[in-house]
């Protein structure tokens, strides 16, 4: 407490004292040590107050506001203990109470610390802390998860987030005629994960207007992916083929739906109507039906003839 403090607190007391007792008579027991005088208290201090005072220093101060920073309504000024792990509060008497914030529990009056478990943490993953200092051993995950935040996940592959065509920034291949790529390492990371991926087409002339097989396989087991390409003509006038269920809301394009783990092949003939050249853009889109839980990656097979 500062020197100002100190000396206005002094003040207060000096003041309230001379109100004390107003009246009432002497106090009725001197249950109350008084301190002898030095500050400005009576030598011989109250045991009873009226209404709205208290004891304090041997003397009758005005009740103070009920916050643990001035010790409460019957305090002193000095905000009330606070142990490690305690909260101080004040209680309906207006005098210091003695709380503790979890992991800390109150055992004879001290804030003692007890260990969290990895239930309480929902921790099925993880070596979090127990609150008390020292990690738990809440277990490891298996079948690829790795554990994020004490929950077992699946990483999610280079290419996220990729949720939506419209937020494709870049192609992730793409060519002429005679150009082809296999992606061995994409995953569907959880249920709702949707992967689309963009090629750049180019019509080279040759054979005819560029063909375009994509396969999905490597399917996890317990899972159903499903296959969706489309082909959006550079020049517009979008009338591309496809051989599974047509789709075009986006250019021309078709779903596979083959059931479980069974591979998901489309094939897509280019035709942009009006020109002669069929450059474009296919959009890749990779879903699942049913996700089994796996992290393990599917794989999907570009080729354009
Ligand atoms: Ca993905
Ligand atoms: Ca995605
Ligand atoms: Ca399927």
């Amino acid at each position: 407490m500062s020197s100002m403090k100190r000396l206005g607190l002094g003040l207060a007391l000096a003041l309230s004292v001379v109100g004390c007792g107003d009246g009432a008579g002497p106090p009725d027991g001197g249950a109350e040590e008084r301190d002898g005088g030095g500050d400005g208290t009576r030598d011989a201090g109250p045991a009873q107050c009226r209404t709205g005072q208290h004891v304090c220093g041997g003397g009758c101060v005005d009740d103070l506001p009920n916050e643990p920073e001035n010790g409460c309504r019957t305090g002193c000024g000095e905000a009330c203990d606070v142990p490690t792990g305690g909260v101080a509060t004040c209680d309906a008497d207006g005098a210091c109470a003695l709380g503790c914030e979890r992991p800390f529990v109150l055992i004879d009056g001290t804030c003692v610390c007890e260990p969290r478990t990895c239930s309480d943490l929902g921790a099925e993953c993880g070596a979090p802390d127990d609150g008390c200092g020292s990690p738990l051993d809440c277990g490891s995950c298996s079948g690829g998860a790795v554990c994020l935040m004490g929950s077992c996940g699946c990483m999610p592959d280079d290419q996220e987030p990729n949720e939506r065509r419209s937020t494709l920034t870049s192609s992730v291949g793409g060519g002429a005629e005679g150009w082809s790529m296999v992606y061995p390492d994409w995953s569907l990371h959880d249920a709702d994960d949707e992967d689309w991926y963009r090629f750049d087409v180019t019509d080279g002339g040759f054979n005819g207007n560029p063909a375009i097989t994509v396969t999905l396989d490597r399917i996890p087991t317990g899972s159903d992916y499903t296959l969706a390409i489309y082909y959006v003509c550079d020049s517009g006038g979008d009338d591309s083929t496809c051989n599974g269920m047509t789709d075009n809301s986006v250019g021309h394009g078709c779903i596979a739906g083959l059931s479980g783990t069974t591979s998901e092949t489309l094939l897509l003939e280019t035709e942009c109507s009006g020109t002669i050249d069929e450059d474009g853009t296919l959009y890749v889109r990779v879903t699942s039906a049913t996700w089994g839980g796996s992290c393990e990656p599917y794989r999907l097979s570009v080729d354009i003839e």
